[in-house]
C-alpha cells in the first residue's frame, strides 16, 4: 500500500500555528463535506466499513488515535497525532479506527456528500469486491 501520508505546511508565528486546507491544492479532491469525530472513549472503535467511491482525509487536530487500512490485500496502521499530518483514504480501502484518546478531535474532509448507498460494511462483500 502506498504510503499515504500527507504533511501540510505550518504557518507558524509567536501566537501559535496555522494550517491551510485547499482542495485541489495540498487535499487531493474536491472538498463537498467536512465532519469530525470528538468526545471519544479509549474503548471504543470505529469504521469497519470501506467506501465504493468517497475519498477522505483525516486529519487529528487534538489528541491521537490509530488507523487501520486493509485494500483486501495488504492491511497498514497508521498513528494519527499532528494537526498538520494528513490520512489519505481512497476508495474501496477498509479503515478501522481506535485507541483514541480522550479528547481526541479527528478532522474528515470527504470528496462527496454523506451517502449511506456508499458504504460497504460487510467485510465479506468488501473481499469479494
Ligand atoms: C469514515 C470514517 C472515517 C451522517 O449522518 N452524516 C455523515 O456525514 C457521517 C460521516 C455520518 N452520519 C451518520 C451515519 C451514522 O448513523 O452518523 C452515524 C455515525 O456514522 P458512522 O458509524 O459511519 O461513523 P464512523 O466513525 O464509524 O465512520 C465515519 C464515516 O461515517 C466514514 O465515512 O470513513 O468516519
Amino acid at each position: 500500500m502506498k504510503n499515504l501520508l500527507i504533511e501540510f505546511q505550518i504557518i507558524a508565528d509567536k501566537r501559535g500555528g496555522l494550517v491551510s486546507l485547499e482542495q485541489f491544492k495540498n487535499i487531493p479532491f474536491d472538498i463537498k463535506r467536512v465532519y469530525y469525530i470528538f468526545d471519544t472513549k479509549p474503548d471504543e472503535e470505529r469504521g469497519f466499513h470501506a467506501h465504493k467511491n468517497l475519498q477522505q482525509v483525516l486529519i487529528c487536530l487534538n489528541g491521537s488515535c490509530k488507523v487501520r487500512l486493509d485494500d483486501g490485500t495488504n492491511k497498514r496502521e497508521y498513528y494519527l497525532s499532528k494537526p498538520n499530518q494528513g490520512l489519505l483514504i481512497e476508495k474501496s480501502i477498509w479503515r478501522e479506527m481506535y485507541d483514541f484518546t480522550e479528547g481526541c478531535v479527528l478532522l474528515v474532509l470527504a470528496s462527496d456528500y454523506y451517502d449511506e448507498n456508499d458504504y460497504i460494511r460487510n467485510y465479506e462483500e468488501f473481499k469479494r469486491k
